[in-house]
């Protein structure tokens, strides 16, 4: 049955998702939903007649809806298990599975768009504060990230080991959002060198925010 990804092209959060699918070679309807538009589509009661949370993703397969990115892409592994996005072995799982939740808990949902749009509105907090904001927790972040890559990766090509997991598709779409708050990958060079080598890669270009058919045109 079909597949159809309820997506916003620069969402980072859909964009993780996006590059699953790539990875297993699944086709896929894109159903946009522009987050700023008319006070956010994701807003929308048919919208969040399928995902009560009002965020992007969501998945629609086999009758189901699933939400919240990091489950949607364990499912699409466990559902289409080739290649792999999760290591055999336990205790590596468990790492890959940390290092892709640094970057889905700790990093992303601080600077998520409803964060940002109630530091400004609700807070009264200016550009500067809440730029300054988004650059201070993603940093805390990429600090971690980069002494877990130094210590997982064998390649320097991957977060973990020498192939691609959940936490390279994790890492990719926050070094997206790392660019757009105009932050220096300088001081991580590990993690800029793995997140290079990644975006060089078919589905992770096909997976990106400019390549969407809901990106403006010329977006870049
Ligand atoms: N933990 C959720 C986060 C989803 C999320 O925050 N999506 C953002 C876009 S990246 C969104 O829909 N934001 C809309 C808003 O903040 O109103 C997931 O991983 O799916």
């Amino acid at each position: 049955m079909t597949l159809r990804l309820h997506t916003y092209w620069r969402s980072s959060a859909a964009y993780r998702v996006r590059i699953v699918l790539a990875l297993k070679g699944l086709d896929y309807e894109s159903v946009p939903r522009h987050l700023l538009r008319d006070g956010g589509e994701q807003r929308r009661p048919d919208y969040l007649a399928l995902n009560p949370q009002g965020l992007v993703p969501a998945l629609e397969h086999d009758g189901h809806v699933l939400t919240q990115s990091l489950a949607i892409c364990e499912y699409l592994d466990e559902r289409f298990p080739e290649p792999p996005l999760l290591p055999a072995g336990l205790h590596e799982r468990a790492t890959v599975r940390a290092m892709a939740l640094a970057v889905a808990c700790d990093i992303h949902p601080l600077n998520n768009l409803r964060v940002q749009q109630y530091l400004r509105d609700g807070l009264g907090q200016d550009e500067a504060a809440v730029s300054g904001w988004v650059q201070h927790w993603i940093s805390e972040g990429f600090g971690a990230l980069e002494t877990l890559i130094g210590r997982h990766s064998s390649d320097g090509r991957h977060c973990f080991g020498g192939s691609v997991t959940l936490a390279d598709a994790c890492l990719v779409p926050q070094v997206y959002n790392a660019r757009r708050a105009g932050l220096d990958l300088a001081p991580w060079p590990r993690l800029a060198a793995v997140a290079t080598r990644l975006e060089s890669l078919p589905e992770f270009a096909a997976a990106r925010p400019e390549a969407q058919p809901d990106a403006p045109p010329g977006a870049g």
